[in-house]
């Protein structure tokens, strides 16, 4: 029989989100605007989500007592900077409160600047496409770093910096070009009063231009938050992609995984750690992805049951870097809560062999804390480990929160 294994001490044990998926009426975003647009690709809005802006205390004591010492969590831009250039203190305010309420039970606060929400007033300047932003991002970071640096356990700064690339890449977003032939593309572009090409919401950013933006934004904003406050380890989150050769694929995988994976972990010298984000393996063959192989089951998103995607991908990203790694994201949808502890059991069976391999991974926070608002997919999908009923917004427990909240007062599991 095997012993637990063990972890290393102080190892992150938490639960992830997103402002924009959990806090409700995030009005000044661009992602309201999106979602409002008859015909977008969002299948509902996202109203009032989890009302987490208003019931932070009460969700960060329930996952205290679950046993979780850390969480990471979305300061939303748009509503810290409404307009550009005026900072609302009572915004960093809240905030500070959220951070206190961490601090207060004890929970590490990982704590991501931008996570694919930005200002509308962003977007009406060209958003992820035009020059000026990793100066105007690197302001705001700045800014709230310097109101709130004190109580900061990690810093992420932006969040899936290569989601456009991975999403045009795999075809689940389409390219730019298409994009401009739709009615809904061309409304939105009104309604932010900029060009139908300009218009670059962080999601659709996929040129190289873009590419170039988000990278040296990222760059800005690791010397903003270092420069402003705090001695916290700052990093960047990636959509890392396990990609996988099938018959015939080798070429094509090498070359997605540079464009996909690579040039961003190649850009990563000054940061602290990187953020490991796997849900699932990506198979290839000889010029295009392939959909999922017959016969594996597949979670609420399509994607394959692959719990092991987390461990390649942890391996990749220390071999590119060197960089510390946290698991910033890891979880998967579905109404089986027994598959959720199924998914973690392996994901973290994944982490335990990489520590042993002496791999320095710091923690690892499952996405997500409760179910949310996935984004163009609405409610749907059920990621959460703590149940949320929209109307009454009462908060159910599932039995796989109090498994890996029982792992993480352990900080031991059971191998199998
Ligand atoms: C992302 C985001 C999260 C998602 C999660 C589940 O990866 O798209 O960081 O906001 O909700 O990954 O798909």
């Amino acid at each position: 029989m095997n012993s637990p294994f063990q972890f290393p001490e102080g190892f992150l044990w938490g639960t992830a989100t997103a402002a924009h998926q959990v806090e409700g009426n995030n009005v000044n975003s661009d992602i309201w605007v999106l979602e409002h647009i008859p015909d977008s690709p969002y299948v509902e809005p996202s109203g009032d989500a989890c009302d987490h802006y208003h019931r932070y205390q009460g969700d960060i004591t329930l996952l205290a007592e679950l046993g979780f010492n850390a969480y990471r969590f979305s300061m939303e831009w748009a509503r810290i900077e409404p307009e550009e250039g005026e900072f609302s203190r009572a915004i960093l305010e809240h905030y500070r409160d959220m951070l206190r309420a961490c601090h207060e039970h004890g929970i590490t606060p990982i704590v991501t600047f931008h996570h694919f929400s930005s200002p509308r007033w962003l977007i009406s300047r060209g958003g992820w496409e035009d020059k000026k932003t990793p100066d105007r991002f690197a302001r705001y970071c700045e800014r709230a770093a310097r109101h709130l640096g004190d109580l900061i356990g990690a810093a992420c700064t932006i969040n899936e910096a290569n989601i456009a690339s991975v999403g045009t890449r795999m075809g689940f977003m389409p390219s730019r070009k298409k994009l401009k032939e739709r009615r809904w593309w061309l409304e939105a572009a009104e309604a932010f009063g900029v060009s139908p090409k300009k218009m670059s919401p962080f999601m659709y950013a996929s040129s190289s231009k873009a590419e170039r933006i988000t990278l040296r934004a990222h760059r800005r904003a690791v010397e903003a938050i270092k420069s402003a406050s705090g001695n916290f380890p700052v990093g960047i989150t990636l959509a890392l992609q396990d990609i996988q050769a099938g018959e015939g694929g080798e070429e094509f995988a090498a070359q997605m995984r540079k464009e996909i994976n690579d040039v961003y972990l190649e850009s990563l010298q000054g940061d602290d750690f990187v953020g490991v984000q796997a849900y699932h393996r990506s198979r290839v063959g000889p010029t295009e992805f392939l959909p999922p192989e017959e016969g594996v089951e597949l979670t609420e998103m399509g994607y394959e049951f692959w719990p092991e995607s987390l461990e390649a991908t942890i391996r990749y990203a220390v071999d590119k870097t060197g960089l510390p790694v946290i698991v910033t994201e890891n979880g998967i949808a579905t109404a089986d809560d027994a598959r959720r502890i199924e998914y973690v059991r392996r994901a973290l069976q994944g982490v335990a062999n990489c520590l042993r391999d002496g791999l320095a991974v710091r923690g690892y926070t499952y996405w997500s804390a409760m179910d949310n608002y996935e984004w163009s997919l609405g409610y749907r999908p059920t990621f959460g480990l703590i149940a949320v009923d929209r109307e009454t917004q009462e908060r159910t427990v599932k039995p796989s929160a109090r498994w890996l909240g029982a792992v993480a007062r352990a900080n031991a599991f059971d191998r199998v």
